[in-house]
């Protein structure tokens, strides 16, 4: 099939009526995968809050380290948060956390390397292209030396956080300050050469018009032709709550945006492999229906999740492995477990 143009896949996103989009979407999606739904059991691992960034739709971090809810887990929590999960029988760590103004560079490569000497077969997907970033910068070191001794120390996989919005004057609203789109795409770009792969985001919902939407999907799928290291894409739904954006933007979108997003995702970014629904995010339901509008991977069972709780997400903080399968059998669909680098379970 032709791939769709920017213009194209704005005039769909805007224009076509929603159920035709998303089954044109679950048309895609069954090519790729037939009737299966990749899911994981995993945990979500946010060593700190504490961070030297004031993103202004985040309502996780913590800029004072003295301030009541602030916290920095030593290695031995993130140790025993590990093993909680890996005796229920997890494949991934996703862990990530707030750019934290004193650690050294030691201290992340130390927290994979115990991570990976305590839990051998557990993924360790971490740390974001943004933390990478400030990694490098801190220690004055070159981002291929760094990414090259975290896979050395255990790094199997790179999350898709920290995209939001890759257009710059977009970020310059939301996240001033933060690393530059390019210098996102530059550390993924690295990231996949050095034979790792890794996951994109979108942050949407808030100031971005649909125009710059499809440019940061476009922007991804230059990269993905170039590469071919991502594994999947995730659109993060904003959370208005607690966070200084949400005074501007107090609703979250509506239920046919984020179907919309999932559609026109699935349709546009035809080099990726997989689109998920992040349940955590666009609630259980609306996630249920995205499977039926090109989404094909529901994230896990995530066990505590902090960063869109804080923002004010309703959804549980966590799952078990039986209530995610039980909920694809619901939908007619066939759970397929997998790890961090889709590797198949089931
Ligand atoms: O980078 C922050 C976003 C991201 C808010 O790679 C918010 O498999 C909504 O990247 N409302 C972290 N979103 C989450 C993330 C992720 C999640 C699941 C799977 C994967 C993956 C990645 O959450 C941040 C930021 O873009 N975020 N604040 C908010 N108020
Ligand atoms: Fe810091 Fe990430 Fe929150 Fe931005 S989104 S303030 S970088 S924790």
């Amino acid at each position: 099939m032709e791939r769709i143009s920017v213009e194209e896949a704005l005039d769909l996103f805007l224009n076509a009526p929603l159920k035709e989009l998303g089954e044109r979407a679950n048309l895609e999606k069954q090519a790729r995968h037939g009737n299966s739904v990749f899911w994981v059991n995993n945990r979500q691992i946010n060593y700190t809050n504490i961070c030297v960034l004031h993103c202004n739709f985040c309502a996780f971090s913590k800029i004072k380290k003295d301030s009541p809810h602030a916290y920095d887990w030593n290695h031995e929590t993130v140790i025993e948060k590990a093993a909680e999960a890996v005796s229920k029988g997890a494949r991934e760590l996703h862990i990530v956390g707030g750019l934290h103004p004193n650690h050294p560079f030691s201290y992340y490569v130390e927290m994979l390397s115990k991570l990976r000497k305590a839990f051998p077969l557990v993924n360790l997907k971490a740390f974001t292209a943004v933390e990478l970033c400030y990694f490098a910068k801190k220690s004055g070191r070159a981002l291929d030396d760094i990414i090259h001794e975290l896979k050395v120390a255990g790094l199997d996989a790179l999350p898709g956080g920290g995209a939001e919005i890759l257009v710059q004057s977009v970020r310059d609203e939301i996240c001033s300050g933060k690393e530059t789109g390019e210098e996102w795409l530059n550390a993924h770009r690295a990231v996949h050469k050095a034979g790792i792969f890794s996951n994109a985001t979108m942050l949407f919902g808030h100031i971005e018009t649909p125009e710059q939407r499809i440019e940061h999907l476009n922007l991804l799928r230059q990269l993905q032709d170039e590469t071919h290291g991502f594994y999947a894409f995730i659109p993060l739904v904003f959370h208005p709550e607690h966070n200084s954006l949400g005074r501007r933007i107090p609703q979250i979108t509506s239920e046919e945006d984020i179907l919309r997003t999932v559609a026109i995702s699935r349709l546009f970014l035809d080099n990726f492999p997989h689109i998920k629904a992040y349940w955590i995010q666009m609630g259980i339901s609306t996630a249920m229906k995205a499977l039926h509008a090109g989404a094909s991977d529901l994230d896990g069972t995530i066990i505590e999740e902090k960063i869109t709780h804080a923002a004010g997400a309703s959804s549980p903080v966590g799952m078990t492995p039986e209530h995610i399968q039980e909920l694809i059998r619901a939908e007619g669909l066939i759970p397929v477990e997998r790890d961090a680098k889709y590797e198949i379970y089931s």
